[in-house]
């Protein structure tokens, strides 16, 4: 009994450990991002999961933290940061004409 009450502990500390700071997924589907608009605190570890279901390349850009990332067709990236000013900052992708045809969003970083 004491050693499963152990256990619920551990498995509660691990569920803790994976749910602290933001996960975020952003998929492309076409010339989109989906979602276009991703929340997140200052101060506070930020990945974001970007992924290309599509058949053909993309790309992932965000000046502000100097992320430019090739997005090859059916290919994920993680882009891992802390943003410490609150703001909005634009993200892209950065294959010619794919920004022009609509592919942007806005990262909102909250106080
Ligand atoms: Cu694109």
């Amino acid at each position: 009994m004491k050693r499963c009450l152990m256990l619920l502990i551990l498995a509660g500390l691990l569920l803790a450990a994976c749910g602290s700071g933001n996960e975020i997924t952003i998929r492309t589907a076409g010339m989109r991002f989906v979602a276009d608009e991703v929340r997140v605190k200052a101060g506070e570890p930020v990945t974001l999961h970007v992924v290309n279901r599509d058949g053909f390349a993309h790309a992932f850009d965000i000046d502000e933290f100097d992320i430019h990332a090739p997005l090859p067709a059916q290919a994920a990236f993680d882009a891992a940061f802390t943003p410490t000013e609150p703001g909005r900052y634009r993200f892209y992708c950065g294959s010619p004409g794919h920004e022009a045809a609509g592919m942007e969003g806005v990262l909102v970083v909250e106080p």
